[in-house]
């Protein structure tokens, strides 16, 4: 089943606005860049818009345009942004249209801290990437009338990992790969599987017949220094 998404992606041409970040409110959305690192080409420190994440859970709710896309949720502190944290496990979604988490949880320890949460796709045409100012605070879980899922869409937990910071951009899927990516307190650590290979960042976003395929482990390589 998973391998249908190969065939997918000679079919599907290339679309404009890969995804958007309906909310919490992004930092900026531009379609042309949002495969730059860390916040599709916007200041990761940016606080125009500051959203309060409860820690025990926001809506996030994006909407896709890929047939296919694994979703990363992922939370750095304002003054440390290399350093993300996972809110979640990766997402599977299917199906093109609105995705959402009713209820995404924030990390208790970082009550109170100013923080940015960072949405990637690891999409048919590439990573993609979108930020949002937040801070966690205490309180009540957050709703919002708007977290909606398109009827085409369905959504599951999968064990892919995303090795992803300034330096590395890779993911590992499937049984086989969960082994070698690991993942140590909150951070990724750079371990990737034994076939994945980290390549220069010139030709990656043309690169997406690369990009993970269900199980098996597909890996793009960033250099984004
Ligand atoms: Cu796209």
């Amino acid at each position: 089943m998973l391998l249908k998404s190969a065939s997918l992606l000679l079919l599907v041409p290339f679309t404009t606005a890969h995804f958007l970040l309906n909310s919490p409110p992004t930092i900026g959305f531009s379609d042309d860049e949002e495969s730059t690192y860390p916040c599709g080409s916007f200041d990761v420190t940016s606080r125009k818009t500051v959203t309060d994440f409860p820690i025990a859970g926001l809506p996030i709710s994006v909407t896709s345009t890929h047939p296919e896309d694994t979703w990363f949720f992922r939370a750095a502190l304002l003054n440390d942004t290399e350093n993300w944290v996972n809110l979640l496990p990766a997402i599977m979604q299917q199906g093109t249209g609105d995705f959402c988490n009713p209820s995404v949880p924030g990390l208790a320890a970082w009550e109170g801290e100013d923080a940015v949460i960072q949405i990637v796709a690891s999409a048919p045409d590439g990573f993609l990437f979108q930020c949002a100012a937040v801070k966690f605070v205490g309180g009540s879980a957050a709703t919002s009338a708007s977290c909606k899922n398109g009827t085409k869409v369905t959504a599951e937990f999968t064990d892919e990992k995303l090795i992803l910071n300034a330096q590395t951009t890779s993911t590992a899927g499937g049984s086989e790969a969960t082994e070698t990516a690991t993942k140590t307190s909150g951070s990724t650590t750079q371990t990737s599987a034994p076939s994945s290979t980290t390549t220069p960042n010139s030709a990656v976003r043309k690169d997406a017949a690369l990009a993970v395929v269900g199980g098996v482990l597909g890996s793009l390589g960033l250099l984004l220094l």
